[in-house]
């Protein structure tokens, strides 16, 4: 026996077995990062496929062109801390071996590192994304070697987006141009939206300038009549655009409003994000907190205590929950709680702390200042992967719901009973919900689905039972393939269209709730009375984060972050005050927009670093003080409720 090992030794030595470990070797490797925009950073150890920054545009490093019957691979080596997956999510019509989903454990989770290979035979476009954090996107184009130009192929499919999925479409339709446009924006800082201090600036992303061969419905190629990629994507979205310095509301807010700056990067470490506040009485920045001292990753989502002293921080692409003191910027504690803590709430009624665990099927529930872990609340059967991402609390404390983004469905969890009351099914990837002040209804945004699920709560001895009331289509008034829209919005003209919405409150006083649309950079209102779209307003690339918070003397300001951004952009949902009609949200306007930079630094700035990149980019989840949603705003200690008209602090009768 031994012998015949020194045999096979001796053969694979001498390159005998060679062949099938060339079959073996992928052409590209997509490894997984903690770093904005490269979070599949196409890796340079093998030398074919990856396609070179000077070719795909300064900054890009996502993107590789391979040929028909090359393996490709996604691999989590070192660089990133927690649980990602790798998801078809577009290409060619039937193409062999997709659609696939895999989990890319890193080695800190004990992950063994053994990459994950497919076989791409088909030629033409392919995406895949991260289904827990669904902006990590790589592409992938199979080249047809008997052509020019680079193929999209004529038709792909996107299994997971819309209900029922789409089968067959074209690659030169709007849907598809705007997927790929995306990807260049989202995953190459250089083509962010930088907005200057003062005066204006221009915006012009750059694609790869290459010929690309794709194909309209009719069948017939519609790319190559234009120079390159480049100049065809940029005439189709129309830029260069110009940026005008963000010019902030007239009228002020009330506290701080504070924006988790995601990619934003600090010279003290190697981790990327901050938390920036901007003080909401003068709209300047006054602190960035990057907590050099534990590495602070990619933080997400923020809530306070009841209080309003402490900062919970979440760290999406990592496994704990920082706390930090919300005057000083200091580090109270770093807690480990699991896999991609994503969102933080407090019940109103206790003050205990609400993380859930994107990669995983629980919410953490820690005591009030996270002075210690109480337990795990499960939001799926103990087998499953539920990925549960923005969770709301109701108002009464009582209950608690889920978006679940890997199981399609959301829970209601009952405190009462200390148990999963109903599992609501809703569509393709859910992501964000938001709850009625009285608890009676609540709202799920279906990222990949482009709905709203509207879900009814009744409540009989204590027990509540959830109920499908409606799902909202924010796609109902969009040809996919022409991008012909066929109803126009308040208050400005804007086409009715949300894609990829995410991040959806309902305003305090339960009078309307207001959506942040990732891909159609829109803002959408929504009418809670009639469960209908009434506004749609600009927002940015990327647009991901809203919360209300209160506006000086009266009423709401929503807060709108945006990933793909450096600014905020504050929406008034009733500039004409309550009790003025309309009240239902369809004359809001955006009332202002603040810069989320040191270049903006008030008084008394502070900060634990240096910014060194992306500055100011990254916007996600937003938390104004004092936090006036029903339940919470009746807590506050009386210096904050000293801010606060009548109305808001009742803002439900
Ligand atoms: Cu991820």
């Amino acid at each position: 026996m031994k012998n015949l090992l020194m045999a096979l030794y001796s053969l694979f030595a001498l390159g005998v077995f060679s062949i099938s470990t060339a079959l073996a070797e992928p052409a590209v490797t997509f490894q997984v990062t903690d770093d904005g925009g490269s979070w599949f950073e196409c890796s340079p150890s093998t030398s074919k496929g990856c396609v070179p920054e000077e070719v795909a545009g300064t900054g890009e490093k996502s993107l590789a062109v391979v040929s028909p019957g090359d393996t490709i691979a996604f691999a989590s080596l070192g660089q990133a801390n927690t649980l990602h997956t790798a998801v078809s999510l577009m290409f060619p019509h039937k193409a062999k071996n997709m659609p696939f989903d895999v989990d890319l454990v890193p080695p800190l989770l004990g992950g063994s590192g053994t990459p994950f290979t497919v076989t791409v035979k088909d030629p033409g476009l392919y995406v895949f994304f991260c289904d827990i954090h669904p902006y990590m996107f790589a592409a992938v184009i199979v080249d047809d070697p008997s052509t020019p130009e680079l193929d999209l192929g004529h038709t792909v499919d996107l299994p997971r987006v819309t209900s029922g999925g789409i089968s067959g479409l074209p690659t030169a339709s709007d849907l598809v141009l705007r997927l790929v446009h995306t990807f260049f924006i989202v995953t190459n800082p250089k083509n962010w939206q930088n907005y200057p201090a003062s005066g204006t600036s221009q915006w012009s992303p750059s694609y790869p300038a290459v010929q690309v061969l794709a194909f309209d419905a009719n069948g017939n190629p519609v790319v190559t009549n234009q120079p390159d990629l480049n100049a065809f994507l940029g005439g189709y979205f129309h830029e260069p655009k110009t940026l005008n310095a963000p010019i902030p509301p007239v009228t002020p807010g009330v506290g701080q409003v504070w924006v988790d700056t995601q990619f934003e990067k600090m010279s003290q470490k190697t981790k990327p994000g901050t938390a920036t506040a901007v003080d909401a009485t003068n709209f300047t920045v006054v602190s960035k907190v990057g907590l050099p001292a534990i590495n602070m990753n990619n933080p997400h989502n923020m809530w306070t205590d009841k209080n309003q002293n402490v900062i919970y921080q979440t760290q999406w692409f990592d496994n704990a929950l920082a706390v930090f003191d919300r005057t000083s910027g200091k580090l109270l504690t770093n807690v480990q709680v699991g896999p991609a803590p994503a969102h933080v709430m407090t019940r109103t009624n206790n003050d205990q702390v609400h993380i859930s665990l994107n990669g995983g099927n629980a919410v953490v529930q820690l005591e009030p200042l996270a002075t210690a872990i109480d337990r795990n609340i499960l939001v799926g059967g103990p087998d499953e992967t539920t990925h549960p991402h923005a969770h709301w609390m109701s108002a009464n404390g009582q209950m608690m719901v889920t978006p679940n983004a890997d199981t399609d469905d959301s829970t209601l969890f009952n405190f009462p009973t200390d148990s999963i009351a109903s599992r609501t099914p809703t569509g393709n990837l859910p992501i964000a919900t938001g709850m009625m002040p009285d608890s009676s209804k609540y709202y799920v945004a279906n990222f990949l689905d482009s709905t709203v699920s509207v879900i009814q709560i009744t409540t009989a001895s204590g027990i509540p039972t959830a109920t499908l009331r409606k799902t909202i289509n924010l796609l109902a008034n969009y040809d996919p393939i022409s991008g012909a829209v066929s109803k126009t919005c308040p208050p400005v003209g804007l086409g009715c269209v949300g894609a990829l919405p995410i991040q959806t409150p309902v305003s305090p006083n339960g009078k309307y709730a207001v959506t942040a649309n990732t891909l159609t950079a829109t803002i959408t209102v929504i009418d809670t009375s009639t469960d209908t779209i009434v506004a749609t307003l600009p927002c940015d690339p990327g647009c991901h984060g809203v919360q209300f918070g209160a506006k000086k003397g009266g009423g709401y300001y929503a807060y709108v972050s945006s990933k793909s951004s450096n600014e905020m952009i504050v929406v008034d949902p009733d500039p004409n005050g309550a009790g003025v009609a309309p009240d239902n949200g369809s004359n809001a306007i955006v009332a202002g927009r603040v810069l989320l930079t040191t270049a903006n630094a008030g008084v008394g700035f502070q900060s634990d670093g240096t910014v060194s990149g992306n500055a100011g980019m990254g916007g996600q989840g937003v938390l104004p003080i004092p936090v006036v949603y029903n339940g919470w705003v009746q807590n506050l200690p009386t210096n904050w409720k000293a801010k606060l008209t009548a109305d808001q602090l009742k803002p439900f009768p």
